[in-house]
């Protein structure tokens, strides 16, 4: 008689899923609808690694919220209702959380394990205490279960379109229990083309210890009168499928049993096999696939000559059934209407939608990240270096490499310019007032405008309009005088004639040797020439220089069209430069104001004039 006793599932069958398994739930959730069961058979789920939270899934078209718990007895408190664990820990943790779940058996009626290479001893260990506490067991290293119309555990009949071609959301009149997880979806898809399909099935899995045999379901089938076929898919190794032939021989089970044992090919190896489950393996002639057939067949089980032949045979038997009049199949309902996965039917190419998000500078979606359509790793293997990556991310072009080092130079130079200059000046205030690193960034860069640091792209488009329009450099100062405008570009608090800026003077050695054309740059030295004789700080300061010379490497590199050019230019990318590179700066500030452990800044009184008296 049947030990391990697994219930009966019906369609108010509730289960706790353990783990964090959102897609083997969504599926079970998508079946529920598919059956048109009133609740849905995951009342929750356990993840013992994050606090208490809900997590969103379909329920058909709309949505609904399940609760993931992190401890079992709250769960199990909870959700009274609940008499299976679907259980997903890796075959690290099953044992203890299976005989956590076997504490509260009188709640919990059958526990489905998963885990494939769960150690031997620690099955036998978990099916004893489940077989004394009276608990049914399904696995371990099993898919589970389904019953059609009522329960499915995990991801048992594989994708929805699978299901609905197998018809597996209405019951039929075949029971079914296999060792093989994916094997069964074999028999889910045999059973349904060769009988009015399938009632339930279990994959009892494929250790050598399951926590539930082979003869525990077949009886469980055998009593139900709802089931007319019984199918047996047992496999090399085990001898379980005796006790079955018993069973069939003492006339405890009456129904007509179709049975096959894969694995007959072993024969052919001159030495034994060991298929895929740590089972499967025979040792000894009895537990060969082919021994275990004969006797199968001997017993009174329908046998056929080969797999191949399986599913003729189960339509032998069902047509007999049918015509003796012993079987009346169910008028077949409605076809259900499953609502696909938007992903998987984009996938197919069946759905289309316009996208909220363009973007053309990354991808990380393949197997590699890439940069500008750029493999990351064609990004080391050419040696790009901080410059190559900043031109393909923001130009998406592979610049020559005198361009990606002048990017490079450019950031170096712009890096820093001491703790006195507006930005630095901002981030130590707010690092000294306890802010973090990135508010204490964001203030310094925040002062980066037209005064200091942002006079790049504008300096850029008045040297280069200037210059193109071949106006003379004096008259260029002259109108911009007369219109009251600043030249973007000149002028220096501290740096000038007689306290020249070094930096200035790399750029232009750097731009003079390796770029093919200096246009904006001598035109913004005209300027120069002509500004330094009203006074002498009024020189092309770093971001004029800067902006002078990225014009002409853009416009000569070979890589841009002079339209393009001056998009970028128009865009901001002068500007974004010295916000990269003066990053580094900022950063470094706050950095040593913690080192240096600097409390709140307060500016001194004697440092402000107040005009209090005559405001
Ligand atoms: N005058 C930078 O002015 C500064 C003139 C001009 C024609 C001009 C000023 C300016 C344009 C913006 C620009 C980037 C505010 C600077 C940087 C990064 C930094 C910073 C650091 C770092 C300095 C005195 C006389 C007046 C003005 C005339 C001034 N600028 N004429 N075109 N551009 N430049 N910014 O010294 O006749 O007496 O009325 O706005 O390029 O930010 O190190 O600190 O790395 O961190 O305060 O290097 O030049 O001079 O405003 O008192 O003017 O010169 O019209 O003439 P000052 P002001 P007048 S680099």
């Amino acid at each position: 008689e049947a030990n391990h006793k697994v219930e009966n599932f019906s369609a108010s069958t509730r289960c706790v899923v353990y783990g964090l398994q959102n897609r083997a739930v969504q599926g079970m959730l998508d079946f529920d609808f598919m059956c048109k069961r009133a609740v849905p058979s995951v009342a929750a789920m356990i993840f013992p690694f994050s606090p208490n939270h809900f997590i969103k899934f379909y329920w058909g078209t709309d949505e609904i919220l399940i609760p993931c718990y992190q401890k079992m007895e709250e769960t199990l408190k909870k959700h009274p209702d609940v008499t299976i664990m679907v259980n997903f820990a890796s075959f690290r943790s099953v044992y203890s959380t299976v005989m956590e779940t076997l504490e509260y058996s009188d709640q919990i009626k059958t526990i489905a394990i998963i885990a494939e290479g769960v150690p031997e001893s620690q099955t036998r260990m978990f099916i004893k205490a489940a077989h004394d506490k009276g608990v049914g067991i399904i696995g371990p290293a099993t898919v589970g279960g389904i019953k059609p119309g009522c329960f499915r555990i995990g991801n048992t009949g594989g994708m929805l379109d699978n299901i609905v071609m197998s018809k597996l959301y209405r019951p039929g009149s075949v029971a079914y229990v296999s060792k093989s997880g994916g094997m069964s979806n074999e028999l889910n898809n045999i059973i349904c083309r060769n009988s009015n399909g399938v009632y339930e099935g279990i994959a009892i899995g494929g250790d050598r210890y399951p926590g539930s045999l082979f003869i525990d379901h077949l009886l469980r089938y055998n009593d139900n009168p709802e089931v007319h076929i019984l199918v047996l898919l047992g496999e090399v190794g085990g001898v379980d499928e005796y006790e079955v032939c018993a069973a069939l021989k003492s006339g405890r089970i009456t129904k007509p049993l179709v049975a096959w044992c894969i694995g007959t090919c072993a024969s052919i190896f001159p030495y034994e096999v060991q298929f895929g489950h740590a089972g499967a393996l025979a040792r000894g002639n009895m537990e060969t696939a082919m021994a275990k057939n004969a006797a199968l067949k001997e017993a009174g089980a329908h046998v056929p000559k080969s797999f191949f032949d399986f599913g003729d045979e189960l339509k032998k038997v069902y047509e007999g059934l049918v015509d003796s009049g012993s079987l009346i199949p169910a008028p077949e309902p409605e076809t259900p209407k499953i609502p696909m996965d938007y992903t998987w039917a984009k996938k197919l190419g069946l759905v289309r939608k316009p996208a909220n998000f363009i973007s053309s500078i990354s991808d990380d979606r393949g197997s590699e990240l890439s940069y500008g359509g750029m493999p990351i790793s064609e990004v080391f293997a050419g040696d790009l270096g901080v410059g190559g990556v900043l031109a393909l991310l923001w130009f998406r072009r592979n610049l020559p490499s005198y361009a990606a080092k002048f990017i490079e130079i450019v950031l170096m130079v712009s890096a820093d310019h001491g703790p006195a200059v507006s930005g630095a000046h901002n981030t130590i205030v707010t690092t000294r007032a306890g802010k973090d690193l990135v508010s204490s960034l964001v203030s310094g860069l925040l002062t980066i405008g037209p005064r200091f640091g942002g006079a790049l792209d504008e300096a850029a488009s008045m040297f280069s309009d200037a210059s193109d329009n071949g106006t003379d450099p004096e008259q260029f100062v002259k109108d911009m005088r007369k219109a009251n405008k600043l030249i973007m570009g000149i002028g220096h608090r501290i740096k000038s004639l007689t306290n020249p800026d070094k930096r200035c003077e790399i750029i232009k050695d750097y731009a003079r040797k390796n770029f093919k054309d200096n246009t904006i740059l001598e035109f913004a030295l005209a300027v120069e020439q002509v500004t330094t004789k009203k006074k002498a700080n009024l020189i092309l300061n770093v971001d004029g220089c800067i902006a002078a010379c990225f014009v002409d490497m853009l416009r000569s590199c070979g890589a841009f069209t002079m339209e393009e050019a001056a998009e970028l230019v128009q865009n901001g990318c002068l500007n974004g430069l010295f916000v990269l590179g003066r990053s580094i700066g900022f950063i470094g500030h706050h950095l040593d104001q913690k080192r240096l452990k600097q409390g709140l800044y307060r500016h001194p009184w004697d440092d402000i004039s107040y005009l209090n008296e005559f405001a």
